[in-house]
């Protein structure tokens, strides 16, 4: 058989195994079995050497179409194949876009979270800045700056936790009111701030008491500020969380850091005055501590007391919670029994 026969018999045995090639793998092994080094096709190449001068460029032509045509016939195969292959996945992976969905679980903020995020927005609202303070506190700024010297009776009303001699968990978040009064500039208006956060006290967990608990304390300190001032915020602030037809009022008490010192009673949202269980038939309910800055307080932050003076208030966001929602037992917030809290999911 001439050189050119065997060609066009390899074209058609070519032509036969690509068209026969059921996948990538398959074409792949006809590629290097046609065209490779070894292959029939370089091995007709070879033989034209023994050829005639006027017959070599004809075979070597009809070799080269050869080569060219099984070439453009794999890679059409090919293209084909990889085509094929990715129809099936695409098959395969088709999801019915009409199914129910599976439920994802979303969490919520804690209730005392909401409370507080309600009470920070409120004063937000106001014009005042919110300041978040570190849990591990020095000493100095936890006691001493706001009043509460060494031998003062009341450090004895707060066990606390220490850390080192000087370092301590903070039993209030009061501190961080010092650092800002310490810090703010005068010449450009009043502060009017505002704190919440995590405290800590060496107390035995009971219904009533927790060792870890919350607080949200407030202080304008500016000039001409009075306690008629303190009360108005008091009674909006009242009437946003527990109800707009409430009334506040101011009982004498006692705070190191306060001078004049109040505690803020409003009138019981649940019989609205007239008495009943949850106000102890008094028909008020006692929500907040506040009074004016102490002198000493201002001075011991670089502030002067004749110049400068305002107010300030702690709540407690736990008691809050407690009286808005009727929980007795303090300790159901922190135990993470998700039947309790999920009862105050707002989106259900
Ligand atoms: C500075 C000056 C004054 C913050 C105040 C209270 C009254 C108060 C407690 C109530 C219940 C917190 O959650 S609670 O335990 N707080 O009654 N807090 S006046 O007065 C300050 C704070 C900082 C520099």
């Amino acid at each position: 058989m001439g050189l050119k026969e065997r060609l066009a018999e390899l074209r058609e045995e070519g032509l036969q195994e690509i068209k026969d090639s059921e996948d990538l793998k398959k074409i792949n092994q006809v590629r290097v079995k046609m065209l490779g080094k070894k292959g029939p096709i370089t091995n007709v190449l070879r033989g034209m050497r023994d050829l005639s001068a006027e017959e070599r460029p004809k075979v070597g032509q009809f070799a080269n179409k050869v080569r060219d045509e099984l070439t453009a016939a794999i890679e059409n195969k090919r293209a084909e194949l990889e085509q094929a292959a990715m129809d099936a996945e695409l098959e395969a992976e088709t999801i019915d876009v009409t199914l129910p969905g599976t439920p994802v679980a979303q969490g919520e903020p804690h209730v005392i979270q909401q409370i507080i995020d309600q009470v920070v927005d409120l004063f937000v609202s106001m014009g005042y800045e919110v300041a978040v303070g570190d849990e591990v506190e020095q000493e100095v700024y936890n006691f001493e700056k706001l009043n509460l010297p060494k031998d003062h009776p009341a450090r004895d009303m707060q066990d606390t936790f220490y850390v080192t001699p000087s370092v301590l968990m903070r039993t209030q978040t009061s501190p961080m009111q010092a650092r800002m009064l310490e810090k703010h500039d005068f010449s450009q208006g009043p502060l009017k701030m505002i704190s919440p956060g995590k405290v800590y006290r060496r107390d035995t967990d009971d219904a009533t008491h927790s060792h870890q608990f919350n607080q949200i304390e407030g202080m304008v300190v500016g000039k001409h500020i009075t306690m008629a001032d303190l009360k108005g915020t008091l009674k909006v602030v009242a009437q946003s969380l527990f109800g707009d037809k409430l009334d506040v009022r101011l009982r004498p008490s006692y705070f190191p850091f306060t001078e004049p010192s109040v505690e803020a009673d409003i009138t019981c949202f649940n019989c609205m005055g007239k008495g009943c269980a949850i106000c102890k038939h008094t028909g008020w309910i006692e929500v907040l501590g506040a009074g004016m800055v102490h002198p000493n307080v201002l001075r011991m932050s670089g502030v002067d007391p004749e110049e400068f003076g305002g107010f300030a208030f702690g709540l407690g966001p736990d008691r809050f919670a407690m009286l808005k929602y009727g929980v007795t037992d303090i300790r159901n917030f922190y135990q993470n029994d998700v039947r309790f809290l999920t009862q105050f999911d707002r989106k259900g």
